[in-house]
């Protein structure tokens, strides 16, 4: 596939995308973030993807906007950053929001500004030890943009949110890890193994009933508990016609494990 920001690899239904622009710690571009969108969006509609994993080339996860790319925009006149964040930012979050598969991210080193924010948006994060998480933007006199304003408060509820966006200090991956905003937090060197194997689980998983779970928590975000109990009850009716369904009760009955196909 000709991306030329991001690196593509599908194996055995494992689809990772690597950021790469390792020289400015993975920093985004507007081609990038083009890129990995239409990454995510030709994902979605692809059978064979049963989880994605999301990376970074080099020791960054992702330091968010490439500051010297945005100065050229402004400095070229015109630059609106309204108009940025919903024609650039704003459709890959909600592409990676929309995506039935699950989405784990292995934060291999800082993930800062709307690089904190992609990881955010990810289902899943393991980071490896020496990883770290900021919210860089008020460092630059911006607002937190790309999701964090609701995806980080729903992760750690609104204090600690806050005190992470007013100050833009750094978290060690073993404070996010207490926090809530990662999984797991590996020793470096067994980062690529541990995503790995949790990715093999995903590629072996009921694909189509873990693209309805997401639907129904997200759905849960922002809705009452009397719409969430009538939207579980649609969703498991789905679930509950899916082959993977009838597979799991037949081979739970025979005492076997599930060879599940993902539809
Ligand atoms: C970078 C960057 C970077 C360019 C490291 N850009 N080169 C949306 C709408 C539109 C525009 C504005 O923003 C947004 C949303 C946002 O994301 S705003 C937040 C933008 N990000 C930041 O403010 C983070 C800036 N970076 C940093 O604070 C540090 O680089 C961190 C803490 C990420 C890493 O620090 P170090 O590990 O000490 O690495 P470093 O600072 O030495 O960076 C290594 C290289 O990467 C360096 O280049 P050089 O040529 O000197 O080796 C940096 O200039 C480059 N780089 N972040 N965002």
């Amino acid at each position: 596939m000709p991306f030329e920001t991001i690196l593509h690899n599908l194996q055995d239904g494992i689809l990772t995308l690597t950021l790469n622009r390792p020289d400015k710690l993975n920093a985004v571009t507007p081609l990038l973030l083009r890129e990995l969108r239409e990454a995510f969006e030709q994902a979605a509609g692809d059978r064979t993807v049963r989880v994605i994993v999301l990376t970074g080339a080099g020791r960054g996860f992702c330091a968010g906007a490439d500051l010297g790319a945005a100065s050229e925009l402004i400095a070229a006149g015109g630059f609106s950053y309204e108009d940025n964040l919903n024609t650039t930012y704003n459709p890959l979050i909600m592409a990676m929001q929309r995506v039935p598969q699950p989405i784990i991210a292995a934060v291999n080193g800082v993930a800062a500004g709307a690089g904190m924010s992609l990881a955010l948006a990810c289902d899943l994060r393991i980071a490896a030890e020496s990883a770290s998480f900021l919210q860089a933007f008020v460092k630059i006199g911006l607002v937190p943009d790309s999701g964090s304003t609701w995806l980080l408060p729903r992760l750690i509820g609104t204090a600690r949110a806050l005190e992470l966006m007013l100050t833009g200090r750094k978290v060690s991956a073993q404070e996010a890890f207490a926090l809530g905003i990662v999984n797991q937090v590996v020793q470096d060197a067994d980062l690529a193994n541990t995503v790995a194997g949790m990715a093999q689980t995903f590629a072996a998983a009921p694909t189509k009933t873990i693209g309805l779970i997401k639907q129904a928590v997200n759905f849960a975000m922002t809705s009452t508990l009397e719409e969430v109990l009538h939207k579980e009850a649609v969703l498991q009716g789905e679930a509950g016609a899916t082959a993977d369904h009838a597979e799991g009760i037949a081979a739970f009955l025979s005492k076997r494990p599930p060879n599940f196909t993902g539809e």
